[in-house]
């Protein structure tokens, strides 16, 4: 009786040994899968406050940061301001936040404008986002905003074969008062222009 005892305390040792073994294996697939043959990349830029050029202070075009993330065929951006943004513009007024995005495949260059915008001039004044392809129609994406944060996801079945993607972002600013522009103002990041970054860096691992 004893050794059956002993027989079955073994086996059930030896069945958690295999239990365990099995998750630490999963779990390495798991970590491989996501940090090795589908990272997950970004690249980041930062721009000082106050040196965009305008006439009052529009600080919701005062780019201070951004990031750019690939996931697959999506295209995320990230774009942090200086002041918090408005849920509305005030009538006659008209900010837009630009990514200028340039798509280097084998053998081909693709460019896109990546784009959020408040227009109070003509609409409603609320945030919303667009993605074109230079030259074609423009679509809506979906975006998102809070504070002094504006994200835009942009759909991009160029992403997958993306060998380099660089990048250059811009917001601006304008107060009409009928035909009059009264203020205008401008942020570009970075001010040393175009930055590049390769998507799927990991692929010769
Ligand atoms: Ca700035």
């Amino acid at each position: 009786m004893r050794t059956s005892l002993s027989s079955k305390g073994q086996s059930k040792v030896i069945g958690i040994v295999i239990v365990i073994i099995a998750i630490f294996i999963g779990a390495i697939a798991i970590l491989y899968t996501f940090y090795i043959t589908e990272p997950p990349t970004l690249t980041e830029l930062e721009d000082p406050e106050g040196d965009a050029g305008f006439i009052g202070d529009p600080g919701i075009i005062d780019i201070t940061s951004a990031k750019m993330e690939v996931n697959e065929e999506e295209l995320k951006i990230t774009i942090n301001v200086r002041e918090s943004v408005p849920e509305h513009l005030n009538d006659g007024e008209y900010a837009q936040w630009l990514a200028m995005v340039i798509i280097l495949q084998e053998g081909e260059i693709r460019a896109y404008e990546v784009y959020m915008e408040m227009n109070s001039t003509t609409g409603q004044g609320e945030l919303v986002g667009y993605f074109r392809e230079l030259g074609e129609q423009e679509e809506s994406c979906t975006v998102e905003y809070d504070g002094n944060s504006l994200t835009i996801f942009a759909p991009l079945e160029e992403l997958q074969s993306a060998k380099e993607i660089q990048y250059y972002i811009e917001a601006a600013f304008e107060e009409w008062s009928g035909d009059e522009l009264l203020t205008y103002g401008i942020d570009y990041a970075p001010d040393e222009g175009f930055q590049s970054f390769q998507p799927q860096m990991n692929d010769e691992v």
